[in-house]
């Protein structure tokens, strides 16, 4: 028995006296007089109390994933499954008079990241500790985070999200370090939140924060002075760009974040005894994207300057203790910082950078992969290819495109760096926490050693054919969707229909996405339905998405589809058959609702575009089918399930890639030739829609998607049209459809992201 089981046990066992001595010690008064905010803070004091006595996860070698965002979500139910104690603990709440779903709404989701790349961040965490492995997380503790959504007048408007309380999972330390930026020196103080694996020891997020930050600063919305460096610096994740003083801050913020980050690795390896110059096999910085990439530079500078290291030696030993992976191939995603702020901000980092680019060009002609530009601009994926051991892309098509375009003068350079790792998702979370129901009838099923090996889930395959399980599955879904109809109602006021098939899309909205794609639909499908053709069933388009403060476009196709949730809604001919829905301030608990409720998982991007998704492996894993292109990770789930239990449509990444390369996709002509597309497309700037809209609004996406569409949405409407039909046909045979419900399931074991992490170590960390 491992020192953490019995640790669990006796949890356990005196669970209910401890919790008593707590909420005695802390506020006075039994456990059962207690309110939920009070329960909540002594199972927080209890929990934390216990990963203290949790092993820390050592060895002699570590990963550092330094990362501007950790989209954690909640941690109290997560933590619970991961120290063996959530039944236990429900049990004793249900016999105090709680229940442990309402205690676990007080806590407040921690607002540390955008969306994708940082959710995956916080699901590597999870399953880095799972496996035992020995690895942190580095990055930042802004104060308000990522802003919350409210929509006022159709329109969404940004506020401050204060997610920070007294009693929290952060932990001050002792920890301070001073970072000296161009025109000042500030001094840090690291938090740190505890990553419990499950059934395994503990690791660390480390989040770094600046004690003189000023929470006044910010006075209306999320507008703040972005010149005071001292007071804004970690109050917000990445503030709006758009101006001079915004990209200036970004890269105050990320030197703050590399610059603590390497004085922590740094003063980690000096307490282990490592000689700085052995320092590739005791610590690996693998750089989640490129806002961390100034830790390159900053390593060097360091290892130069102050430890007195050549610097063919400090550049030798960083490349290989660095990792990168890329998480985009939108070329306004991939950051080029110009020299001048870099010289602003960071002038102690130029004549480093300037030499890693003189070496380069020494060696390589090709002006494509030098790190500074014609136009003085320092393109920082470049730093991190040439002074680091890996690259990898994210799913496997992504790393094909990466390496026949995006990056193929690089991989003509490098090709042993290049490698993919197929993200994945944490299933402690996305299905034994979120839909426990679920998680629990599996087990029925096939035991539960998926839980620990999610290949194992294959098992379920044993009964495609058996109606008395597929009958389960389809309950347990039934059930998840009351239950999202009641939060619906209760969080946006808003009627759904049970029976209604749930069609869903979720994530940041983007126009590669193609939110207004399904808008287009929903648009056809209105018009149907009012020209007398009904759908068989009840059909529920639901959305959660926030968009960029400063993407104009975004904020556009938010309106539209809160036009059309108030047109569709106050029509009494078709608000029988169709339902829109927007929800707002889309978050990860959110998420936790609305994935288990799903029937049609919505992955329409762009071919080409979306790196990977990792909405799609949750959706999948909860017995969603996917509606999707052939695009990221839906190109593996299309490969696991085969056609029967996927629907895809839309030209490939090859045609794509040769439209951008010909310049020859004009939207206008898909518009004028199609009178599908142009009904769609002229209701966005009808009477009826310009009477519950914006003008400007409207018009303007209007105009984009008739004259730009840069995304080619209308490329492919029609196809996305006819297959969303087919699909919401063939939800009607039921049996059918339980059995690609449970395919999906029984297939969703690759994308577990402990396969993930354990093919990071194998091919790049090598940890010990
Ligand atoms: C960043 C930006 C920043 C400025 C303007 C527009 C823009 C557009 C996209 C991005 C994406 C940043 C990187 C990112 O979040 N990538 C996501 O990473 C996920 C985890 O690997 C992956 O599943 C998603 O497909 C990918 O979009």
């Amino acid at each position: 028995m491992s020192t953490n089981q019995v640790l669990t046990d006796v949890m356990n066992s005196q669970m209910e006296e401890r919790l008593e001595g707590l909420t005695q010690k802390m506020f006075g008064k039994s456990l059962k007089n207690c309110n939920n905010s009070e329960v909540y803070n002594a199972v927080l004091q209890m929990t934390k109390d216990m990963i203290d006595k949790v092993d820390e996860i050592t060895g002699d070698k570590k990963v550092y994933y330094i990362s501007a965002e950790f989209l954690i979500g909640k941690l109290l139910s997560n933590n619970l499954i991961n120290l063996g104690i959530y039944d236990r603990l429900a049990e004793v709440l249900d016999k105090n008079g709680f229940c442990l779903a309402d205690i676990e709404d007080v806590e407040p989701e921690p607002s540390l990241g955008n969306g994708g790349l940082g959710r995956l961040a916080a699901c590597f965490l999870d399953s880095i500790a799972s496996l035992g492995l020995p690895g942190d997380g580095i990055g930042l503790n802004y104060h308000f985070g990522l802003f919350k959504q409210v929509f006022e007048d159709k329109i969404q408007c940004a506020e401050k999200n204060d997610w920070i309380e007294d009693n929290s999972w952060l932990r001050k330390t002792d920890v301070s370090f001073d970072v000296c930026f161009g025109d000042k020196k500030v001094k840090s103080r690291l938090y740190d939140i505890d990553v419990v694996g499950y059934q395994n020891g503990v690791n660390k997020l480390h989040l770094f924060d600046i004690e003189t930050l000023d929470e006044s600063l910010v006075k209306k919305g999320i507008d703040f002075d972005k010149e005071d460096i001292e007071k804004n610096l970690t109050l917000f994740l990445y503030p709006d760009d758009s101006d001079e003083a915004g990209n200036l801050l970004r890269i105050y913020q990320q030197y703050f974040m590399v610059s603590n980050g390497a004085q922590l690795i740094l003063k980690d390896l000096k307490e282990r005894h490592v000689d700085l110059k052995e320092m590739y096999k005791h610590a690996v910085i693998q750089i989640n994207d490129t806002h961390p990439t100034m830790v390159i530079p900053e390593l060097i500078r360091i290892l130069t300057e102050e430890k007195a290291m050549s610097m063919d030696e400090a550049i030798n030993i960083v490349t290989k203790t660095c990792a990168y992976t890329n998480h985009t191939i939108l070329a306004e995603a991939l950051e080029k910082w110009p020299l001048k702020y870099l010289e602003k901000v960071v002038p102690q980092l130029v004549p480093i950078i300037k030499e890693l680019d003189k070496r380069v060009r020494a060696k390589y002609k090709d002006p494509k992969v030098q790190i500074i530009d014609e136009d003085d601009r320092v393109h920082m994926a470049h730093i991190d290819i040439h002074y680091g051991i890996s690259v990898n892309g994210v799913a496997a098509l992504h790393t094909e495109i990466l390496k026949e375009s995006e990056l193929k003068h690089f991989y003509d350079i490098y090709p042993e760096k290049f490698n993919n790792k197929t993200n994945g998702i944490t299933f402690r979370r996305w299905l034994m926490s979120c839909n426990p129901e679920l998680a629990d009838f599996i087990t029925t099923l096939i035991g539960d050693s998926w839980k620990k090996n999610a290949d194992k889930l294959e098992e379920l395959l044993d009964y495609v054919d058996d109606e008395v399980a597929i009958a389960g599955i389809d309950d347990i879904k039934k059930d998840k969707k009351a239950q999202l109809a009641a939060y619906i109602k209760d969080k946006e006021g808003v009627d759904i229909d049970e029976n209604s098939i749930f069609d869903i899309q979720i994530k940041r909205l983007h126009e590669y996405k193609r939110q207004q794609m399904n808008a287009l639909y929903i648009i056809h499908k209105y018009l149907e339905i009012k020209a007398g053709k009904k759908p068989q069933r009840p059909l529920t388009f639901i959305f959660g998405a926030k968009a960029a403060p400063a993407y104009i476009i975004a904020q556009d196709i938010i309106h539209l589809l809160l036009c059309l949730q108030e047109i569709v809604a106050n029509d009494k001919d078709v608000a029988p058959y169709m339902k829109v829905v927007m929800v707002e301030n889309y978050n990860v608990s959110y998420a936790e609702r609305l994935i288990p409720a799903c029937d049609i998982s919505e992955q329409i991007s762009l071919a080409s575009k979306e790196a990977s998704g990792t909405g799609n492996m949750k959706f999948m894993l909860n017995g969603a089918v996917t509606l999707g292109t052939m695009d990221g990770a839906n190109v593996e789930i299309h490969d696991l399930v085969g056609d029967e239990n996927i629907y895809t449509f839309g030209k490939d990444s090859d045609t794509v890639i040769k439209h951008y390369e010909k310049a020859d996709y004009v939207s206008k002509d898909y518009y004028e030739k199609s009178k599908v597309i142009k009904e769609a497309v002229d209701f966005i700037i009808s009477k009826q829609c310009l009477a519950v809209g914006h003008k400007e609004n409207l018009e303007r996406l209007y105009k984009e998607l008739i004259n730009k569409d840069w995304f080619m949405t209308l490329l492919d409407l029609e196809e996305y049209i006819e297959v969303k039909d087919k699909a919401f046909a063939e939800y009607e045979d039921r049996t059918a459809w339980g059995k690609k419900m449970l395919v999906n399931i029984a297939k969703a074991g690759f994308f577990s992201s402990d396969r993930t992490i354990a093919q990071y170590n194998e091919d790049i960390w090598h940890l010990s």
